[in-house]
C-alpha cells in the first residue's frame, strides 16, 4: 500500500469540502435535468407553491456602467415573466439566472430575452462574465403575493439584495460598499494639496480627540476616532531643524495618545495613554527630512489608527526642485461594523480583508474630485502608507516618475545619466516618500495603488490634465 501523502491540516477539510460542493452541483444539475427536459441547457423549476395566474409581466433591463438598471425588479407570484435585456456598456455582459436561463453574450447594443415560465420564489441573477458579479452585477427578481422565500440564490446567500455583506466580493455577491455610486452633489473632497510651511520656526497646534461620524465612501457613514474631526488628522510641514509643538486634548470616551514618527523622544512619556478630559503637551524637534507618520498610540494600535488616527508630517529636504503643485496621498484602510457605527475590531484583530482602501481618509474621493493639471506641468505627490496593514504601490497610469525619494533620500534622480524611470513607489505600512512627474498632454491620468484589488477597493484618483 502506498503511503498517504504529508498533507496540512486544512488539505483534507478542503477537500472535503470540495466534494460536498461537487455532489451539491451533481444534483442541482440532476434535479434541473428532471425538471427543465427539454433538450437544451437544465432549467430549474421557479413556480415555488404558486399557481399559474396566466398572466406575463414583461420587464426592460439595462446593463450599463457594470450594473443592471433595474437591479431588483417585483413580479406578482404565479405570473410569467419576460425580462429583455440591454447591454448599453462599452463591453460585452450576459444576465444568467439561478434557475439556469440567460440571455447569452450580449455585445455592446445587443438585447436579449429571457423567458420564465412561472414566478413564484425570489430568484437571483448576475453577469456570468468572470469577475463582473464580484464587481456588483448582480440582479434580483422578487414576488409579491405568493412564496417568496427560499429562492434560488445559486450559492446560499440571502435574498435580500439590501443587506450589507460582509466580505466584498464573497460568494459573488454585491460588495458591502458600491464604489461606482457617485458622492452627493455638495460633497467636498479633502484638500489634496500640501499647504506650504507656514512662517516661523515653531508650530503649535492642538489636536482634539473625538469619536466623530462622517463619510468615508460614498453613502457609507462610520463613526472616526480622529484628530480634529477627520477621518485623517491635519498634516504638518516644516523644515530641518523646526519645532513642533502639540497639545493633545481628549475629548473622546476612551483613553487615547499620539506617536510622532517624526520627532525622536522617550515614548514613556510622550505616547502615554491619556484618559477622557485629560491633556498632553507633545514637543519634538525636526532632525531629519521626510514624510513621516503620526498615530495613536493605544492598544489595540491597529484598531485606532485605521479608526482615523493617522496623519502625516512633511519636513522639506533643503534643496527641493520647483514643481507646479505639489499633492499629499496618504492611504490608511476600513473595516467595516455595523451601519453608522465604529470600526470592526474583530475584522482588524483577524488581519481581515479591509472594505476599503483609501486616500486621505475617503474611498475614490479624488475619482470624483480630482486633481488637476496641464499638460507639460511638473507635480509632486507626496504619499505615505499610514495602514495599518495593506503595502502600496503608488503608480500614476500613463505617466513615469523622473524623481523618486523614499524613506530620506533619492532613488532617482531627475538628471539620472543613465536616463532611469520608475513606474511605482513601493512603501509598506508606515513608509512615505514622493514622486515627481510631469505629464506629456492632455488627457485622464488615474493614480493607484497597483496592489490592484486595493486600488479596486478605493486606493485610486484621478488627474486631469488639459
Ligand atoms: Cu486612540
Amino acid at each position: 500500500p502506498v503511503p498517504a501523502p504529508p498533507t496540512t491540516p486544512a488539505r483534507p477539510q478542503l477537500g472535503l469540502q470540495a466534494i460536498a460542493a461537487a455532489t451539491a452541483l451533481a444534483l442541482v444539475v440532476s434535479v434541473g435535468v428532471a425538471l427543465g427536459g427539454s433538450g437544451g441547457a437544465a432549467v430549474e423549476d421557479a413556480a415555488g407553491t404558486a399557481a399559474p395566474t396566466g398572466q406575463t409581466t414583461t420587464v426592460q433591463v439595462d446593463a450599463l456602467h457594470m450594473r443592471f438598471s433595474p437591479e431588483t425588479i417585483t413580479v406578482p407570484a404565479g405570473n410569467r415573466l419576460v425580462i429583455d435585456v440591454t447591454n448599453k456598456d462599452t463591453m460585452v455582459h450576459d444576465l444568467v439566472l439561478a434557475t439556469g436561463q440567460s440571455t447569452g453574450r450580449l455585445a455592446p447594443g445587443q438585447s436579449g430575452r429571457i423567458e420564465v415560465a412561472v414566478v413564484g420564489r425570489s430568484i437571483e441573477g448576475w453577469c456570468s462574465i468572470i469577475g463582473h458579479r464580484q464587481q456588483g452585477m448582480v440582479f434580483h427578481i422578487k414576488t409579491t403575493g405568493g412564496d417568496s422565500g427560499g429562492g434560488a440564490s445559486g450559492d446560499g446567500a440571502s435574498g435580500d439584495g439590501g443587506g450589507a455583506h460582509a466580505m466584498p466580493g464573497a460568494a459573488g455577491q454585491r460588495p458591502a460598499v458600491d464604489l461606482m455610486k457617485p458622492p452627493a452633489p455638495g460633497f467636498l473632497a479633502r484638500d489634496p494639496r500640501l499647504a506650504p510651511v507656514p512662517d516661523g520656526t515653531v508650530h503649535r497646534y492642538t489636536f482634539e480627540v473625538a469619536e466623530a461620524p462622517g463619510e468615508i465612501a460614498p453613502g457609507v457613514r462610520a463613526t472616526r476616532w480622529t484628530y480634529n474631526g477627520g477621518t485623517m488628522g491635519p498634516t504638518l510641514h516644516g523644515r530641518l531643524g523646526d519645532t513642533f509643538e502639540i497639545t493633545l486634548v481628549n475629548n473622546g470616551t476612551m483613553s487615547h495618545s499620539i506617536d510622532f514618527h517624526a520627532g525622536m523622544v522617550s515614548p514613556d512619556a510622550n505616547m502615554r495613554d491619556i484618559n477622557p478630559g485629560e491633556r498632553l503637551v507633545y514637543r519634538f524637534r525636526a532632525e531629519h527630512t521626510g514624510i513621516w507618520l503620526y498615530h495613536c498610540a493605544t492598544a489595540p494600535m491597529p484598531v485606532h489608527l485605521a479608526a482615523g488616527m493617522f496623519g502625516a508630517v512633511v519636513i522639506d529636504p533643503p534643496d527641493l526642485a520647483p514643481v507646479n503643485a505639489e499633492y499629499l496621498m496618504t492611504q490608511s484602510e476600513w473595516y467595516l461594523g455595523a451601519a453608522g457605527g465604529p470600526i470592526d475590531a474583530a475584522k482588524v484583530a483577524a488581519g481581515a480583508v479591509p472594505d476599503l482602501v483609501m486616500f486621505n481618509g475617503y474611498a475614490n474621493q479624488y475619482v470624483h474630485r480630482p486633481l488637476r493639471a496641464k499638460a507639460g506641468d511638473r507635480i509632486r505627490i507626496w504619499v505615505l502608507d499610514a495602514g495599518p496593514n495593506e503595502p502600496l504601490s503608488f503608480h500614476v497610469i500613463g505617466t513615469q516618475f523622473d524623481t523618486v525619494y523614499k524613506e530620506g533620500a533619492y532613488l532617482l534622480r531627475r538628471d539620472d545619466p543613465l536616463r532611469g524611470g520608475s513606474q511605482a513607489l513601493g512603501l509598506l505600512p508606515a513608509e512615505g516618500g514622493f514622486v515627481e512627474m510631469t505629464f506629456p498632454e492632455p488627457g485622464t491620468y488615474t493614480f493607484l495603488n497597483h496592489r490592484m484589488v486595493d486600488g479596486d477597493r478605493g486606493a485610486m484618483g484621478k488627474i486631469i490634465v488639459e
